[in-house]
């Protein structure tokens, strides 16, 4: 038996696996990760080398991850939409042993050197890695710089995910539904990692539409995750199909995360759906650290109590606790088997995080009831933007701006958005005499093209020049206020 993937290797027949038309039986999966874990072998792949996957939503993506966890070789997702500059941060910094998709030619103008996910041929069985191997190594947005690498263990996946699926009674009597990309905490760890690990079959649909996710739930899920963005969108959708509002309101469990979901959202879908969403809060460093639980109080704005085995602390600018129970509030700190092993090749950035009794910082501010309620209520740094449900740091595209041969300066802040949450908004100073002059729209395309498309500008304000105080800095805030 696998220690992380327990179920995987009992009742064969068992459907564990839908992408489209394709289904997947527990059997089938373990067999192709088999198969795929004996080619690495054969190719000279030893446990612990990294190997990058073109996350594509495919079932060979998630038989490759499979493969991967089988045999102790640490996978680095990759979205499929990366662009060029942070393609090459991240291969030069995680430097993989292989890059894999199930459809290299799609990658090869951008990876030299991407291989095929090869799933069939003779299977090996290979002995389980140990609890502090590292499983993941998943790409997030800092302050400043490009993104770092988080190591995560089996041990942090597998501790992380009982404690959930405790805290929301989630077995393989569930089927889980979900729209999320494959190259994050939610969608690949919760999502995919979390249902063949419980033994819940996987919904999975390539591509979120409102109409796609109650089609989905209509056909037997009875949990869905989903960002706010989506929930969003959801409540729009559902205010106009009275039949889609019914099949969502079916599930025994909606599960927001990754951000914060508007009141307003929650209330739509209470009044439309009949029961409402639960939130749980995480980090890609942490994964989830608490979550409202399926039998609990849903009070809206909460993200509930710690999870089973997770310690929450709320601390001061100095970094001591403060009393719980006040209702105080202050940055959340967390310790526990979920916290991650650090960032690849960054000890500095690890030590920053990290105190000595081993709590990890999150940089999120929150407040905690006499009941042990958690709110989320605001974050330290003001350069970074969760935009759809994805962490996106400020200075990482005003470095893609400035690498415009048109740009002079350039600033990014984050503005409210009902969609979004939060929109990514940009302040460009363009040099004179540069022809042609690039547009809003020509600007938003450069940063997709390096970067990844969520993290464009979605409005372009150009300007003569940036505010800046007596010491050069830009003024953020002033750009901030509402225009
Ligand atoms: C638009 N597109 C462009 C483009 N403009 N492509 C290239 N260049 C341009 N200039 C394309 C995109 O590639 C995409 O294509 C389509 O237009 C829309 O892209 P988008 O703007 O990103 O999509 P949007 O509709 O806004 O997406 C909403 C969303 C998405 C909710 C579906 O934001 C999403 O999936 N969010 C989930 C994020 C997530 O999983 N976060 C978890 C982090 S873990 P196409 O065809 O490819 O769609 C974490 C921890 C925790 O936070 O607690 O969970
Ligand atoms: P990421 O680095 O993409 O994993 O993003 C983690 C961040 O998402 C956290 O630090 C929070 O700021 C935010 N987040 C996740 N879940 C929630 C939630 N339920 N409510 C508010 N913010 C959240």
């Amino acid at each position: 038996m696998h220690p992380l993937l327990p179920t995987l290797g009992t009742e064969p027949a068992r459907p564990v696996l839908r992408i489209g038309p394709a289904l997947v039986t527990a059997g089938e999966l373990l067999r192709a990760g088999r198969a795929h874990a004996a080619r690495l072998r054969a190719a000279g792949v030893r446990p612990g080398e990294r190997i990058a996957l073109w996350a594509t939503p495919e079932v060979a993506t998630v038989a490759a991850l499979v493969g991967h966890a089988l045999a102790g070789h640490p996978t680095v997702p990759l979205n499929p939409a990366l662009g060029q500059k942070e393609l090459l941060h991240v291969l030069a910094d995680a430097a993989p042993r292989l890059v894999l998709a199930a459809d290299p030619a799609a990658f090869a103008a951008r990876t030299p050197g991407v291989e095929a996910i090869l799933l069939d041929g003779p299977t090996w069985d290979p002995p389980p890695p140990g609890p502090d191997e590292p499983l993941l190594v998943l790409y997030t947005s800092g302050t400043t710089g490009a993104p770092k690498g988080a190591v995560l263990t089996h041990q942090n996946a597998a501790s992380n995910l009982d404690a959930l699926a405790e805290a929301w009674g989630w077995s393989a009597a569930d089927t889980l539904v979900h729209a999320l990309p494959l190259f994050h905490v939610h969608g690949l760890v919760l999502g995919v990692l979390g249902s063949l690990r419980v033994g819940s079959p996987l919904h999975l649909v390539p591509r979120f539409t409102p109409e796609a996710v109650c089609d989905a739930m209509g056909r037997g899920g009875t949990l869905l995750f989903a960002v706010p963005t989506m929930y969003h969108r959801l409540a729009d959708h559902c205010a106009a199909s009275v039949e889609d509002a019914r099949r969502l309101g079916r599930a025994r469990l909606l599960v927001s995360g990754s951000a914060a979901l508007a009141a307003r959202d929650g209330e739509r879908l209470a009044g439309l759906v009949g029961q409402r969403v639960v939130e749980r809060y995480g980090l890609t460093e942490t994964l989830i650290n608490c979550a409202a639980r399926h039998d609990g109080p849903r009070t809206p704005g909460s993200v509930g109590p710690p999870l089973r085995g997770v310690e929450v602390r709320l601390v001061d600018d100095a970094r001591a606790p403060i009393a719980p129970g006040s209702e105080a509030l202050g940055e959340v700190a967390v310790r526990g088997p979920n916290v991650f092993a650090g960032y690849l090749n960054r000890p500095d950035a690890t030590a920053a995080a990290r105190d000595a009794e081993g709590f990890f910082y999150t940089g999120d501010l929150a407040t905690r009831s006499a009941t042990g309620e958690v709110r989320i209520v605001g974050r330290r740094a003001t350069d970074l933007i969760k935009t759809g449900g994805y962490k996106v740091g400020a200075g990482e595209v005003e470095a893609a701006l400035l690498e415009h041969p048109a740009v002079a300066e350039a600033a990014v802040v984050g503005a409210p958005d009902d969609d979004l949450g939060e929109r990514i908004v940009a302040f460009v100073a363009l040099r004179p005499g540069v022809e042609p002059a690039p547009g809003p729209e020509a600007l938003a395309a450069h940063v997709a093209g390096l970067l990844a498309p969520h993290k464009r500008p979605r409005v372009v304000h150009l300007v003569a020049s940036l505010p800046r105080n007596a010491m050069g800095k830009v003024l953020k805030k002033e750009l901030a206020r509402p225009r």
